[in-house]
């Protein structure tokens, strides 16, 4: 782990430390526009008091952004990468092409083809560069979230226990019975 407060990259300079704890997820995406859906999964590592950073990256329009970030991630400290783009979404795979570190890959649902572009483009890689591809939209960033969470509780017991008393939190609010009269 690097011990200083900062890290500086060729390009850009990224905060090593959040409210005294380690980074230890980097959400990436394409876009502003993709922050509508990815905030599901800045809102969830916050919920469970996970030290994250947020960037705009693109594969496209910042390659060397992108080489730079994903390049020094695991020297920077991160543990899980979680990157949402749409439609032709190269992010994730070419993210994944620059580190070893877990790819966690978000389809942002695109307005041509409802987000089918951006999810094949993820899923589909070949054999040997894996993306862990999650659902097109709001709830695979939420999931990429939660999963990055569970890899993290792995080493981590009092993650663990956090993680677990979301569960059950989530678990208590299902009712037995269905509300048969709206209000
Ligand atoms: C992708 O193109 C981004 O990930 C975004 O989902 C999509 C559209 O981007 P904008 O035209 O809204 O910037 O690179």
């Amino acid at each position: 782990d690097n011990e200083t407060d900062t890290c500086s990259a060729s390009e850009q300079t990224y905060t090593a430390m959040v409210d005294g704890e380690r980074v230890r997820v980097g959400i990436i995406m394409g876009s502003q526009s993709d922050w509508e859906t990815m905030r599901h999964a800045d809102a969830i590592l916050s919920e469970l008091a996970i030290a994250h950073e947020v960037n705009i990256i693109s594969a496209h329009r910042t390659p060397d952004r992108l080489a730079d970030y994903a390049r020094t991630a695991a020297d920077r400290g991160l543990h899980v990468i979680i990157a949402g783009a749409g439609g032709a979404a190269h992010l994730p795979g070419m993210c994944a092409a620059w580190t070893r570190l877990p790819v966690l890959g978000v389809p942002v649902e695109s307005r041509a083809l409802k987000g089918m572009d951006s999810l094949l483009s993820i899923v589909q890689m070949p054999g040997g560069v894996p993306v862990g591809t999650l659902a097109i939209g709001a709830a695979g960033a939420k999931n990429a979230g939660l999963l990055a969470a569970s890899i993290l509780a792995v080493q981590d017991a009092a993650l663990a226990a956090r993680l677990e008393a979301w569960r059950a939190l989530q678990t208590a609010s299902v009712p037995n019975t269905p509300m048969t009269e709206l209000p």
